[in-house]
C-alpha cells in the first residue's frame, strides 16, 4: 500500500488505486484492469467525484428492479472483486441474488482466484461459467453458468463491456450497469446505467434496497415504468459539458 496520509486531498482516490494494484498482485485483477480504472478516474473527475442526481435516480430504479426480479444475478469481474468484495456479498445477501464470476480476459486461474477471494470475504456460494453460453458474442464473456446468468432475468453487471451487454439484452434480460463513462457502449445499451464510481454506488444501492424492503412501500412497477435511461445519460453528459 502507498504511504498516503489521510489528510492528502486525493486520499480516497489513491487508496482505491491501491486496491486495484493489490488485485493484480493477488491474481484477481487483469493488468488491463489498470487501464480501465484510469479511464474511470478521468470520467470521475469530470462528474465531480461525487454521486450526482442522475446516479441517485438510477440507483433508486435499480434497487426496485433487483427486488422485483425472479432470478437476479450479480456478475463479478477482476476490478469489482478487488474494489468492493464485501459490498458485492452484502448485495447478494440482501436482494438475495447469486454471485457469478464472469471475466473478459480469459483465465481459469483468475476465475478461481476471484471465487476464493469472494469466499474468503464471506460469500457462501460463487458460480463459475460452465456449459452454457450466450449467442452473438465471441469473447470469453459468452461462457456463463446455466444456473446463474443463463437463467437470470435481471443481471447486475458493473464495469461491463458493450458486447456482452448487447448479448444479454438480446437474450431478453434486463441489464443494470455501473459505468463512469456515459458514452460507453455498455452505458448506452443497458436498461439502467448508474453513472458513478462503483465504490460510492454500492453502499447507496445496498441502503436503498434495505429501505425499500423494510418499508415495503415501493411500487416497483411504477418506478421502473417511469424510468428513461437515455434521459439519465443525457443528464450525465450535460453535467460534464457544464464544466
Ligand atoms: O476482469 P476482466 O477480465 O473481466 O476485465 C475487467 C475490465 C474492467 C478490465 C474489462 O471489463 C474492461 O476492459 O472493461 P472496459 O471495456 O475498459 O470498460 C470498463 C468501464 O468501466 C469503462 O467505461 C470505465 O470508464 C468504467 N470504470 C472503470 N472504473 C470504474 C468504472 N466505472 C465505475 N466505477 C469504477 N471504479
Amino acid at each position: 500500500m502507498t504511504d498516503v496520509p489521510k489528510s492528502h486531498p486525493r486520499y480516497i482516490s489513491l487508496r482505491t488505486r491501491d486496491l486495484i494494484v493489490d488485485g493484480i498482485k493477488k491474481g484477481i485483477t487483469s493488468e488491463h484492469g489498470l487501464i480501465a480504472h484510469g479511464r474511470g478516474e478521468a470520467f470521475d473527475y469530470l462528474i465531480g467525484e461525487k454521486t450526482n442526481d442522475f446516479a441517485v435516480k438510477a440507483i433508486d430504479v435499480a434497487a426496485s428492479l433487483l427486488i422485483k426480479a425472479k432470478h437476479p444475478i450479480i456478475s463479478v469481474n477482476g476490478n469489482t472483486a478487488a474494489l468492493i468484495p464485501k459490498e458485492l456479498i452484502k448485495l447478494s445477501k440482501i436482494i438475495p441474488a447469486k454471485l457469478e464470476v464472469n471475466i473478459f480476459h480469459a483465465s481459469k486461474q483468475r476465475e478461481n482466484n476471484i471465487k476464493k477471494h469472494l469466499i474468503k470475504n464471506g460469500a457462501k456460494e460463487v458460480l463459475l461459467p460452465n456449459k452454457s453460453y450466450l449467442k452473438n458474442i465471441d469473447s470469453n464473456r459468452r461462457f456463463v453458468n446455466k444456473n446463474g446468468i443463463a437463467e437470470s432475468d435481471v443481471v447486475f453487471v458493473p464495469l461491463e463491456d458493450g458486447d456482452r451487454c448487447e448479448a444479454l439484452r438480446k437474450r431478453g434480460k434486463k441489464v443494470i450497469t455501473v459505468d463512469l463513462n456515459p458514452l460507453s457502449r455498455t452505458s448506452q445499451k443497458a436498461n439502467i446505467t448508474i453513472v458513478d464510481n462503483i465504490v460510492r454506488t454500492m453502499p447507496l444501492l445496498i441502503k436503498k434496497i434495505d429501505q425499500y424492503k423494510k418499508l415495503n412501500k415501493n411500487n416497483p412497477k411504477k418506478i421502473i415504468k417511469n424510468y428513461n435511461n437515455k434521459k439519465i445519460l443525457n443528464e450525465a453528459l450535460k453535467a460534464i459539458k457544464k464544466l
